[in-house]
């Protein structure tokens, strides 16, 4: 799909900024598109266009985003955040008039650098830390303070569902091709067993939860290495900690990522798995509870599964949700995550 050309000059007009900022993109994020905003090298600002085809209520994502942004002002001043830029009245999202699509603006947090991979324990113990921090920090809001911007986003009853449903309904020639990857995933069905029981026994208290813990949503200092912040904020919605804890496992502990294809390098780091549970314990402290705790290691194979699902059911309907930069992506990427689970869980037994 042919990505349409930004409507900058009247984006920069609406917040107020310089007329001369240049874009140029930014991350490898699968779901808006981003941008860095520089006069010369140095970038100023961030530019994000909402995925209205995911977000379908952008108001409702600028409202959490303002909730969040105040509870940081108002009861933990001294924590870094990276807060929307303001433009008239106050605004923080802008509708672009002619073509109805919506951005926003953050300042760039300069000397800092964000990572794709985790490249040792110190830095998954970084950014642990700092997951664990902004979900002790958001347990002072209630928890109806923020809507669900993605209703059911880490159901893994919904994920099973949608991909049966793949299965009846997705492109034929590709679920005949991925028979095998489609037997090893139903193997990992227990899994949402699991999820169904550990929810029964009331341990997991409902809580403000990130959902998109993977490394680089932490912006990191640049000379030290010190965690800074969390970014990335549009999936903060009540949840449960087997999504955090679980997304953090699922991307720090291995060397390589989902998109890598040589399924040879997929391994299991066990000081990277020690040093998550070490930051996280660290960030949140006493508001984790014992029960909690003890289904850490039951969050990592909750969500490579999930992701796993996404990946080949996205595969099985024509990679209508993530797109995919060459044919088979979707496929590489759920054959990745079903490797990095099995592996995952044969290290815990
Ligand atoms: C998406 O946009 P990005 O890359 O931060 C997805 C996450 C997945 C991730 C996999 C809203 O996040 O849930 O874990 O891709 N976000 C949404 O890389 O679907
Ligand atoms: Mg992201």
């Amino acid at each position: 799909m042919a990505l349409e050309p930004l409507p900058l000059g009247d984006t920069l007009g609406f917040f107020g900024l310089p007329a001369d900022l240049r874009a140029a993109p930014l991350g490898r994020g699968l779901i808006h598109r981003t941008f860095t905003l520089a006069q010369g090298t140095s970038p100023e600002y961030v530019l994000q266009e909402i995925n209205t085809r995911v977000f379908a209520d952008p108001g409702l994502l600028d409202a959490n985003l303002r909730a969040i942004s105040t509870a940081f002002r108002v009861h933990h001043p001294e924590a870094a955040f990276v807060h929307p830029v303001a433009g008239p009245g106050g605004a923080t999202q802008y509708r672009h008039p002619a073509s109805g699509r919506y951005f926003r603006i953050f300042p760039f947090v300069t000397n800092t650098v964000s990572h794709d991979t985790v490249s040792d324990a110190d830095t998954a113990f970084e950014a642990a830390r700092q997951f664990g921090l902004f979900a002790r920090r958001l347990s002072c809001l209630p928890i109806d303070a923020i809507r669900p911007s993605l209703p059911r986003f880490h159901d893994l009853d919904l994920r099973v569902a949608q991909f049966e449903r793949s299965l009846r309904e997705g492109n034929p020639d590709r679920i005949a091709t991925c028979a095998a990857l489609i037997q090893r995933a139903r193997a990992q069905l227990g899994i949402a067993e699991g999820y169904r029981a550990a929810l029964a026994s009331g341990a997991l208290i409902p809580r403000l939860m990130h959902h998109d813990t993977k490394i680089s949503n932490v912006l990191f200092d640049a000379r030290s290495g010190k965690g800074i912040c969390v970014v990335d904020l549009d999936t903060v919605m009540p949840g449960v900690v087997l999504s955090d804890i679980g997304d953090m496992l699922r991307t720090y502990v291995c060397p390589v990522d989902e998109n890598h294809r040589d399924l040879n390098d997929i391994a299991i780091r066990p000081e990277v798995h020690t040093a998550i549970e070490a930051g996280y314990l660290d960030g949140m402290g006493d508001v984790l509870t014992g029960g909690e705790r003890a289904l850490f290691d039951f969050s990592g194979k909750f969500m490579i599964f999930m992701q796993a699902l996404r990946f080949l059911t996205d595969h099985l309907n024509d990679d209508v949700y993530y797109g995919a930069a060459y044919p088979g992506q979707n496929r590489d990427r759920a054959a990745n995550q079903l490797t990095l689970l099995e592996r995952f869980s044969a290290c815990l037994l």
